[in-house]
């Protein structure tokens, strides 16, 4: 079982991730990583947060020499504005004059408080900040090269931002040199502009990506028990992402609109067996079809306007305009590449469940034998 967790604040030390349950032995490649890092970072309409991090993994533990240990791996992204705040987010004793009282609409800010009785919002948007994404991108990052030792790929683009929206197909170069990570340059020009606009207006930006994923044999996952379906454990932990509010897997919400002749994706007598077309995203039943696994998110706008909504400042219930900290207008590209992390930990987990073995020479053997086994039929 792959046990991943996060921790830390926006503007602590830094933020962490926790793995446990990969096998010993498994190299891995800390460029993958850091190249993780780096493009979460990027994205036309981030804010000036990013201009002062340099993202970057640190390995606390689990990893010697390049190598898995079996034990668990604790990954640390450092956060460098936590020098400007360490007054303010000091385990022992803090300064006053970085307090919040007026909760944003659309924000964790108002039901944190009420759940655990925060009265300084602070103590809520320190770790619903998206700024713990880039702990999930670290543990994304080191576990794609355990699957690409197992020949799957992962990646992403961008589909939709704000109005404007592109239906073509995925070009990884094209996707790398757009400032969007959209394939197309017009709609990449297209998708600036809007984000100029937002900005102008002082307002933010939601919008739509795609996940792909390749190289994955049929059987990943099961039907055997609710909790062991891939299609769920994939939802949910792309739903997990801040700001995600759908998630739909391969034709998603238009399997409803027509009939089962036009939907189910005929089975070709080929070997090994492929399909002509792939409304199921590469899962039934529960599990990988042996097609590429398809899912599509849509991400709702930052809920810090510049020009501020309305709200209630907390302390005595008077209507006041939602207060403006420093944020991005639009965060589609970076949540993209968060995106592609949380379907490598969703897709991990499933294989360590089904190929469970001490070492990873001893599961990419298991593996590459049903993949044989699958390529013989
Ligand atoms: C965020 C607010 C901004 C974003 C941040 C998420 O940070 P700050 O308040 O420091 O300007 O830049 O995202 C990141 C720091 C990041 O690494 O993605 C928020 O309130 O959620």
């Amino acid at each position: 079982m792959l046990v991943f967790y996060t921790a830390g604040e926006s503007h602590g030390r830094g933020v962490f991730a926790f793995l446990d349950g990969l096998p010993a032995g498994l190299r891995v490649d800390r460029g993958v990583i850091d190249a993780d890092l780096a493009r979460r970072q990027l994205g036309y309409g981030r804010g000036g947060r990013m201009a002062i991090e340099k993202d970057r993994v640190d390995v606390l533990s689990g990893i010697r020499g390049g190598l898995t240990l079996a034990s668990p791996i604790l990954l640390a992204v450092w956060n460098r504005d936590f020098e400007n705040w360490k007054q303010f987010l000091d385990p022992w004793r803090i300064e006053a004059g970085r307090e919040l009282h007026t909760p944003r609409p659309g924000h964790a800010d108002l039901a944190g408080a009420v759940r655990y009785r925060h009265k300084d919002l602070r103590d809520v948007l320190e770790r619903s900040s998206a700024r713990e994404t880039a702990g999930r991108v670290a543990a994304g990052g080191l576990l794609k090269s355990f699957l690409s030792a197992l020949g799957i790929e992962v990646c992403s683009w961008v589909t939709r931002i704000g109005p404007i929206a592109y239906d073509g197909p995925f070009d990884l170069q094209a996707s790398d040199a757009s400032s969007v990570f959209c394939p197309d340059g017009k709609a990449t020009g297209e998708m600036e502009r809007a984000i100029d606009h937002a900005a102008a207006d002082g307002d933010s930006l939601g919008g739509e990506f795609v996940v792909t994923a390749s190289g994955l044999p049929p059987g990943i996952g099961s039907y055997t028990q609710w909790d062991k379906r891939l299609d769920a454990l994939l939802t949910l932990h792309l739903m997990s992402i801040p700001a995600i509010k759908a998630v739909q897997i391969g034709a998603g919400i238009a399997c409803g609109e027509k009939p089962g002749s036009l939907i189910h994706d005929p089975i070709l007598p080929t070997r090994p067996k492929t399909r002509s077309s792939n409304n199921a995203g590469g899962l039934e039943g529960g599990m990988t079809n042996g097609e590429p696994v398809v899912i599509r998110c849509t991400m709702k706008p930052i809920p810090t306007l510049t020009r501020g909504l309305p709200t209630v400042d907390l302390r005595d219930g008077s209507p006041v305009q939602a207060g403006y900290e420093r944020s991005d207008v639009c965060a589609v590209p970076a949540a993209s590449v968060v995106g592609e992390a949380m379907a490598v930990i969703a897709l991990s987990g499933a294989i360590l469940d089904g190929f469970t073995q001490p070492s990873m020479d001893a599961l990419a053997d298991a593996f590459a034998e049903h993949r044989t086994y699958w390529e013989s039929l």
